[in-house]
């Protein structure tokens, strides 16, 4: 393959990353059905409120029948293509996670973004993730102990990995994948504790040709997330916390276009001892319910 068919082959599993959300959304709302209803005060004092605040917008900033008309065909766009969820996770879902866990003393979260998947095959507190035998990518081994804010150790804890590979693509998400690649749920020992084996994800840049990727470039901003793994860690009668961990000098942590890194979150990862790749130890604590 040349780097021009490989660049090709690359941006187009990143669009349909993107526009796989939509579906995966979906079929997780069937699911949960019922879960979604919002009182009729509350939607019309919200949504009130987002009209009243674009109106703002258009009086202050005098907004011509030319953007208003860039903007429709882009909404449109981002429908079509299926970018909604990629857009609401990547500008507004740290907005969201910041209300949610405000009350929390526990470990920080945030946004769980739009490429989780529930029910990844389970795994003993020391496993190693499912990945492809020949697993491009620095091996990383991940460890830590799982307690509540009182420092109690909390044995049944489950820690839910899932992660982007080596070149930036989610299982599930971009073709050619195996279904559960870099997905796996790890059941901790008596004492809370894990011990997995993946690998190191690459950074992600958001698809630059949908929707989302047309307003970056449009903007003049930039589309990259730095490289980071996605969690779920839990324990029954605590309150489960979704986070993401990332890596020490990633050129994008400090301009991550999800605004989703806080300083909490960076991990210290080490070259291992006993063999190739990296070694990292990061501790939970969870808030009773
Ligand atoms: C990601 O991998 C991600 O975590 C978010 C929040 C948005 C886009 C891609
Ligand atoms: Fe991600």
């Amino acid at each position: 393959m040349t780097e021009a068919n490989f660049q090709d082959e690359t941006a187009a599993k990143a669009a349909e990353s993107g526009a796989n959300a939509t579906e995966s959304f979906l079929e997780r709302s069937r699911a949960a059905s019922g879960n979604s209803h919002v009182d009729q005060s509350r939607v019309s004092h919200l949504a009130g409120r987002a009209i009243q605040a674009l109106n703002d917008i258009v009086i202050e900033e005098k907004v011509t029948y030319q953007e208003y008309n860039a903007l429709k065909s882009w909404l449109i766009k981002v429908g079509e293509e299926g970018e909604w969820p990629l857009f609401l996770d990547v500008w507004l879902e740290h907005s969201v996670e910041e209300v949610a866990s405000e009350h929390r003393k526990g470990s920080k979260g945030t946004i769980e973004g739009p490429y989780y998947v529930p029910n990844a095959p389970e795994h003993a507190w020391d496993g190693t993730i499912s990945m492809r035998e020949d697993e491009p990518g620095t091996p990383l081994l991940f460890s830590g102990q799982v307690r509540a804010v009182d420092g109690t150790p909390l044995a049944g804890a489950r820690i839910e990995l899932w992660h982007a590979d080596d070149l930036g693509f989610y299982s599930q998400f971009a073709p050619g994948l195996p279904e559960w690649n870099l997905r796996g749920v790890f059941s901790a020992s008596d004492e809370g504790r894990f011990a997995f084996n993946t690998v190191l994800p690459a950074p992600y840049q958001i698809p630059t040709e949908g929707a989302c990727g047309v307003l970056i470039i449009a903007a003049g901003w930039h589309a990259w997330r730095p490289a980071h793994l996605h969690l779920k860690v839990s324990a029954p009668g605590y309150e489960l916390i979704t986070t993401q961990l990332y890596f020490p000098g990633d050129a994008h942590n400090e301009d991550d276009i999800a605004s989703a890194v806080k300083p909490e979150l960076l991990l210290d990862p080490k070259p291992r001892a006993d063999s190739a790749g990296q070694v990292t130890v990061y501790d939970f604590t969870l808030d009773p319910v």
